[in-house]
């Protein structure tokens, strides 16, 4: 039988635990947020694991709520310079790239995990390269501690303490910032809440599809009769890039790297019924992403989904240097455009992309009620 003394007793047993309790709780969220310093052997004793990246608009598999604690994820990049066809018309350009692939690929983890980054030159580029990634904090986000010339590498690792949608790009330095962004030099990184994405309500948002879409603004300089012109290596076309660049009007923008990139065979899909999440990145210039025939249910425009989204959108901003993050059901089928709602840079530039949605057609939500034909008195 349990007297006075024994009850008072585990009253305080049950409280110093769940004070204990709490305060473990405080410590982790603390640790999380970069308030609180892990040490280097205390990071060594983390639970590792290897990702594998995959190319735009798919995104690596991965977990939409943390399963487990703070873990150190570790990725590998390859920095291309490629010559490379831009437009159905033919044009090149010479491509600077993360992995490859315009953008780079979208890397996604917890917050409070850590990211360690190997990035590679190899020795037939010819130029420096480093990394800023916006989600991280010090050092020019990494930039500093990053130049690798040709035939080097380095290992960059930092914590992810913001949780969000942010652009990484490259950033060697003075004009070469600018122009090794505007040659394809950028990607995101997705940090989500380590219990999964919601809508403001405290309601889960999981997500069966996700497509990362990149914009890119390219400057390709034309010779005397109006044709574009090819160069030899990126340093052959630097002096004119960097002339039409400082005019800033593009001569192309595209979803990730080139026109058509998105549409025809290379469409995003899904089914009726799908909750797909679109993360769309700029890192130069303002864009506008809209989904004709839909909407964005819930949209974190500055990609900040730690806040309650907006709702019902019909077309949202991403600022230049940013990416948003839009979340959609699809409700009818059909082959809808993801374009930028500038409609110049959408048709005549060529910002647009494809989502091919297969399923039963809803009547009650649209109907065709007669064909078009003669005009009745
Ligand atoms: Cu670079």
């Amino acid at each position: 039988m349990m007297n006075r003394r024994n009850v008072l007793t585990g009253l305080a047993v049950a409280a110093s635990a769940s004070t204990i309790a709490s305060s473990v709780q405080a410590k982790e969220k603390a640790m999380a947020k970069g308030l609180e310093k892990r040490t280097e052997e205390e990071i060594a004793k983390l639970p590792r694991k290897k990702i594998d990246l995959v190319d735009p608009p798919y995104v690596h598999e991965h977990d939409q709520i943390a399963q487990g604690g703070p873990t150190v994820y570790e990725f590998r990049m390859e920095l291309k310079e490629e010559e490379k066809e831009i437009d159905d018309e033919g044009t090149k350009a010479w491509v600077m790239s993360f992995n490859g692939t315009v953008p780079g690929p979208l890397m996604v983890v917890h917050e409070g995990d850590y990211v360690e980054l190997t990035l590679v030159n190899p020795a037939e580029n010819e130029q420096e390269h480093n990394i800023d990634f916006h989600g991280s904090t010090g050092a020019l986000g990494g930039g500093g501690l990053t130049h690798v010339g040709p035939g080097e590498q380095v290992v960059l690792r930092f914590k992810a303490t913001k949780v969000g949608a942010f652009i990484y790009h490259c950033a060697p330095g003075g004009p070469m910032i600018s122009w090794h962004v505007v040659s394809g030099m950028s990607g995101a990184l997705l940090v989500l809440p380590r219990d999964g994405l919601k809508d403001g309500d405290g309601n889960l948002l999981p997500y069966d599809k996700i497509f990362y879409v990149g914009e890119q603004d390219f400057y390709v300089p034309k010779d005397k009769d109006g044709n574009y012109k090819t160069y030899t290596s990126p340093s052959d076309s630097y002096a004119d890039t960097a002339e039409l660049m400082r005019g800033l009007i593009p001569s192309h923008i595209v979803f990730n790297g080139a026109v058509g990139a998105l549409t025809g065979d290379n469409a995003m899909k899904a089914k009726v019924g799908d909750r797909c999440l679109f993360v769309h990145s700029q890192a130069n210039r303002d864009t506008r992403p809209h989904i004709i025939g839909g909407h964005g249910d819930f949209v974190w425009e500055a990609g900040n989904i730690h806040d309650a989204p907006a709702r019902d959108l019909e077309t949202w901003f991403i600022r230049g240097g940013s990416a948003g993050v839009a979340y959609y059901t699809f409700r009818q089928p059909g082959v809808y455009a993801y374009v930028n709602h500038n409609l110049i840079e959408a048709i005549d530039l060529g910002a647009t992309g494809h989502i091919v949605v297969e399923g039963d057609w809803n009547d009650d939500l649209m109907k065709q009620v007669s064909a078009p034909g003669p005009i009745k008195s």
